[in-house]
């Protein structure tokens, strides 16, 4: 008998086909009645399969008596109850590492974008406002300080990226990390005060909501740009727009939003702000390489071996 596991929402279809192989699969979302599936399936289901943006409540493994495990399609799992999931001896895995390199390669890609006005200038050429007159000088990042919001997996390869574009690069965690060469600023408000950019890539959840708030906004100054890879809880979203149609922030660089794939109004106009639909980790190399590891974790777990990847 395959064990059975809930698909929240769909996979990649290699993902997808390696689940059929080793599980009896549930997937929730085709369902008409959603709660009739948990219903019929919820007392023999064992594993869940889910996404950073669907995650995974409480009611949901509530639902499940049974379950065992959660394998999450990415590395931030602030829509995953874990406090729940801990209490219910619930293994959770998620995607770290393998998701690094784009993601960091996006930050990096929105640094140069809002820095060199690259979306703007690509509207400048189509709108045909070049045969008319050159666009104004943009900005180099060379010698300008950056300041990482998470200095984590992902946070240090965006600080070695930054590096070779000789950026000057300080971080802000909760702690100080004693093998990294950066400045430390155990406030983040001191951090903004002393950067030309701020790049977010801490985890979402309550300890970081909306800690890039207006003081963290105002210290970044008109002349400094905010790029978001983390989560849009991160970032006070009202007083980001503010801010930028006030002219009190110089521009951003945005992957993530508080109500996705709702994005205000107002940022959609705005030449200074360059907006991504949460796309850092989504090349078919890396959704791949993450994919992969759901199945891995949840074919390790179901062979009585220990997950390769658990969220402490
Ligand atoms: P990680 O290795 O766990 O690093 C997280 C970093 O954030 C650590 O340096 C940690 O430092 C810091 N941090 C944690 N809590 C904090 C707090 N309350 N205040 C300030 N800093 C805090 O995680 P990662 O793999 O780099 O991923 C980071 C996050 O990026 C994920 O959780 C996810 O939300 C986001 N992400 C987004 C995308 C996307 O598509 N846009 C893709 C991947 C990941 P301390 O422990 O010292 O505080
Ligand atoms: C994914 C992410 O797009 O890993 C994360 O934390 O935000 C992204 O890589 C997301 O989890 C897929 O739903």
């Amino acid at each position: 008998m395959k064990p059975e596991l809930l698909l929240v929402g769909p996979m990649m279809p290699h993902v997808m086909e390696a689940l059929d192989e080793d599980f009896t699969v549930h997937r929730l979302w085709e369902a008409e009645d959603r709660d009739a599936l948990l219903a019929q399936a919820g007392s023999t289901v064992r594993a869940i399969g889910t996404n950073g943006h669907l995650g995974a409540s409480a009611a949901l493994m509530d639902a499940l008596p049974k379950l065992e495990i959660i394998g999450c399609y990415g590395v931030g799992v602030d829509s995953i109850d874990l406090p729940h999931a801990a209490k219910r001896n619930v293994i959770v895995t998620n995607t770290p590492d393998v998701l690094n390199d784009d993601v960091a390669n996006m930050a990096i890609a929105l640094l140069l974008a809002t820095s060199r006005r690259i979306c703007a200038g690509d509207r400048y050429v189509r709108d045909g406002r070049w045969l008319e007159a050159n666009m104004p000088l943009t900005r180099s990042i060379r010698g300008k300080r950056l300041g990482i919001l998470g200095l984590g997996r992902i946070g240090k390869d965006i600080a070695t990226k930054a590096s070779v574009f000789g950026m000057d690069i300080g971080y802000h965690g909760r702690s100080r990390q004693n093998d990294v060469p950066y400045r430390y600023y155990d406030d983040l408000v001191a951090m903004a005060k002393d950067s030309d950019y701020l790049v977010a890539i801490c985890p979402g959840g309550e300890a970081t909501h909306n800690i890039v708030n207006r003081p963290v906004i105002d210290a970044l100054g008109p002349e400094g740009v905010l790029i978001n890879v983390a989560r849009g809880s991160v970032v006070d979203e009202p007083e980001l727009v503010a801010a930028l149609q006030d002219g009190r922030l110089g521009g951003a660089g945005l992957d993530v939003f508080a109500e996705e794939p709702k994005v205000p109004d107002a940022l959609l106009t705005m030449d200074q702000v360059v907006l991504q639909p949460h796309a850092a980790s989504a090349t078919v190399e890396t959704r791949h390489a993450m994919g992969d590891l759901v199945v891995q974790n949840l074919r390790a777990h179901f062979a009585g071996q220990p997950v390769l990847t658990p969220v402490q």
